[in-house]
């Protein structure tokens, strides 16, 4: 968007984190001396090795991006036909993973709290049809996953979690990405760990993992067998090598955002809007700063976001609308009035580890001055 009016710079949702750049160049400096660009090198093992250690989970296969990991999870777990149930509530990329692979999305609502999939809503329209749950840690806030899996294990459904938002997260028992058939991550640019694009998808056992392994390196088992209906989705050395040269700072780069957290918490108080509260989660990773404009605060949402824009703040309406809104999901359409609803009134405020105070204090000026 151009900015009229504006002498600052910009302030957008986010800003990704950029390591420094000797440290990225230290990994290019490998790359040209294997000579290995792609196809599982080195430094893609060490960073999926790296992740698997941070999350104490026995699994990651890296991806080049979220989008292909969540779309092949289908056939990788044996999902080839019927209904998969789902929320409206999510990135676009969500319900295209079930479309794509010629399955049914079956929208239910969400929970007003945490903005996650009910787990009530789920059961109520499971059918004789139904094959999995596509489930969403919705601004990495975890779902309610014990009921989740509680529904799965009686009407026998796989579960697969997009966890795009979840880099990190825990609850007491540890990394969320414990859970599930299959966790799906994202490392795009807006994320909390950046590899510029880049995808990876948790599981459970060697067997799942070299399945997967296959799938996403066109279903190649040897050069005389294929085994599946394949895709390109690994990673590039380039991409791994951006992952290993952000991982150092990764926690440092979460505090950071901690610090953007707080100072909203502090200085947006007493004004009509619904702050995020991540108080009752064990490590959180503050990846979004979801506010709900109240019903009757004096001006609306969109109104809002026109006053921020004017003075150059550009934050977004992650996720308006819901996705059967979108007119190429409008013959899926169920009522959700709790998805709705929460898409007209949020908004996600600027979060990322390089905010500025005194860009802290325009983004917070620019809202005050509009109650
Ligand atoms: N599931 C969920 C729940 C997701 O939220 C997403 C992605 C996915 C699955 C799929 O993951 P990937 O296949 O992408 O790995 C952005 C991201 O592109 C998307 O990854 C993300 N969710 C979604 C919530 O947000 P846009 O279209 O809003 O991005 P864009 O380009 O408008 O960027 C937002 C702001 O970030 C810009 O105003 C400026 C800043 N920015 C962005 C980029 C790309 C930068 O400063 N530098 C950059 O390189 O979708």
């Amino acid at each position: 968007m151009i900015m009229d009016n504006c002498d600052d710079k910009p302030i957008y949702v986010t800003c990704p984190f950029i390591p420094p750049k000797e440290d990225f160049i230290r990994y290019i400096d490998q790359i040209w001396d294997s000579k290995v660009l792609t196809n599982n090198g080195p430094l893609t093992l060490e960073l999926q090795n790296k992740l698997a250690q941070l999350w104490n989970v026995p699994f990651v296969n890296l991806f080049n991006n979220c989008t292909n990991a969540l779309m092949a999870s289908f056939p990788i777990l044996g999902v080839e036909s019927g209904e998969v149930i789902t929320t409206p509530y999510t990135f676009i990329a969500t319900a295209h993973s079930i479309v794509w692979n010629n399955l049914k999305p079956i929208f239910v609502d969400i929970d007003p709290k945490t903005f996650n999939i009910s787990p009530e809503a789920i059961e109520n329209a499971v059918t004789d049809k139904t094959k999995a749950i596509l489930a969403v840690h919705c601004y990495g806030r975890p779902c309610d996953t014990v009921k989740i899996e509680k529904i799965a294990r009686k009407y026998n459904l796989k579960v697969i979690y997009d966890a795009a938002h979840a880099f990190n997260v825990c609850d007491e028992g540890g990394s969320i990405l414990r859970y599930g058939d299959l966790s799906v991550l994202s490392f795009h640019a807006t994320k909390v760990l950046n590899t510029f694009e880049g995808g990876a998808i948790i599981s459970h056992s060697q067997e799942m993992f070299d399945r997967i392994f296959r799938f996403q390196n066109f279903g190649i088992v040897s050069e005389e067998q294929i085994e599946a209906i394949g895709m390109n989705g690994k990673q590039s050395e380039i991409h791994a090598a951006m992952g290993l040269a952000c991982l150092p700072y990764v926690e440092s780069a979460i505090e950071k955002r901690k610090w953007v957290y707080d100072q909203y918490h502090e200085h947006l108080v007493g004004l009509p809007l619904k702050l995020p509260n991540y108080s009752d989660i064990k490590k959180p990773n503050y990846s979004y700063f979801p506010v709900l404009v109240n019903e009757n605060a004096p001006i609306s949402r969109d109104t809002l976001v026109s006053r921020m824009n004017e003075k150059g703040i550009f934050p977004r309406k992650y996720f308006y609308p819901e996705i059967t809104k979108f007119d190429v999901y409008a013959d899926m359409f169920r009522e959700c009035s709790i998805a709705q609803d929460t898409a007209n009134r949020v908004l996600c405020l600027p979060i990322y580890p390089s905010m500025s105070e005194q860009d802290m204090e325009r983004i917070v000026l620019s809202i005050r001055d509009c109650f």
